[in-house]
């Protein structure tokens, strides 16, 4: 397939999707996610596609959320729905039954993070930064962040940076369990997740799949977590402290937020 923000590449059985919009830090609009839908469901029906590596184009990001400036304009009417598009796209990530691995070069934050946890595996370069930064711009994470960052830090942490906006340094973020490995530069990242991905798809492609699966079963999609999650960034949209929040944002300043 074509696509204007992906770059695809399919080398020994591995499919690397470079994530491409250096000027907006790789943010992910509508029209990027929509390729990256198309991508996945190319890469399900491939058979020469065993494995994807996800990763962003670039040193600087992997992903830096959801592109703000598209979404500051979003109909409150809308906002949920969209919110459930983007939770069943990282979905079909979480499910694929061939591994995905994110290779993070670099800032993973708000949507770029839960993109990053709907993979199998976490692999960072040591100036990669995580966070759910959301609450800075008056809304939550809307595609399953707090869903799938409380599963793998656990609550407490996981609390903490969505309430606090915190963005954590990669070695912090290895030591919480958002992420397996940590490694010093780009080509680094690219090499141990092509290594990890090689001795994986070496095993039993069928065994593997059905540990994707059983793990995943352990962990409803279909209960009131999503569903409130899609809900109440809705909600948040319909506020002040949203339209204070995307405007401080494009206008560079710190928002005032009222609580309205
Ligand atoms: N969206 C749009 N543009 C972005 C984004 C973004 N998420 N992140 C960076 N950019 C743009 C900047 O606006 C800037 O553009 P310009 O050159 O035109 O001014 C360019 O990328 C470079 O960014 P900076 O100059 O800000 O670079 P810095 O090195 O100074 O800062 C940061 C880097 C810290 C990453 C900073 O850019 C930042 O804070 N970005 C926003 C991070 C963020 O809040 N992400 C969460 C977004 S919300 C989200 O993901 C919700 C998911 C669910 C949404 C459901 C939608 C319906």
């Amino acid at each position: 397939m074509t696509a204007k923000h992906l770059r695809i590449d399919l080398q020994n059985g591995i499919q690397t999707l470079t994530i491409s919009r250096p000027h907006a830090l790789n943010a992910l609009n509508q029209e990027l996610l929509e390729e990256l839908r198309a991508a996945m469901l190319e890469f399900y029906k491939n058979e020469e596609a065993h494995g994807m590596i996800i990763t962003g184009e670039g040193e600087k990001s992997f992903v830096a959320g959801a592109d703000i400036k598209e979404f500051s304009s979003i109909n409150p009417g809308e906002a949920a729905a969209f919110a459930r598009r983007g939770q069943d796209l990282f979905r079909m990530i979480e499910v694929s039954p061939k591994p995905v691995i994110a290779a993070v070069n670099g800032f993973a934050l708000g949507g770029g993070c839960e993109l990053a946890m709907a993979c199998h595996l976490r692999i960072a370069t040591q100036n990669a930064k995580f966070g759910q930064p959301e609450v800075t711009l008056g809304i939550i994470p809307g595609y399953g962040g707090t869903q799938r960052l409380t599963q793998l830090v656990g609550r407490g942490k996981a609390l903490e940076l969505m309430m606090t906006a915190d963005l954590i340094t990669a070695e912090e973020a290895k030591a919480i369990g958002l992420v397996n490995h940590v490694v010093a530069t780009r080509q680094a990242l690219i090499e141990l997740s092509e290594s990890i991905m090689k001795k994986i798809l070496s095993n039993g492609r069928i065994a593997v799949a059905n540990v994707i699966k059983s793990v995943n079963a352990g962990f409803s999609f279909e209960g009131a977590g999503y569903e409130t999650e899609a809900e109440s960034f809705g909600a948040c949209v319909r506020t002040k402290d949203f339209r204070e929040g995307t405007a401080a944002f494009v206008e560079k300043r710190k928002p005032k937020f009222t609580g309205e």
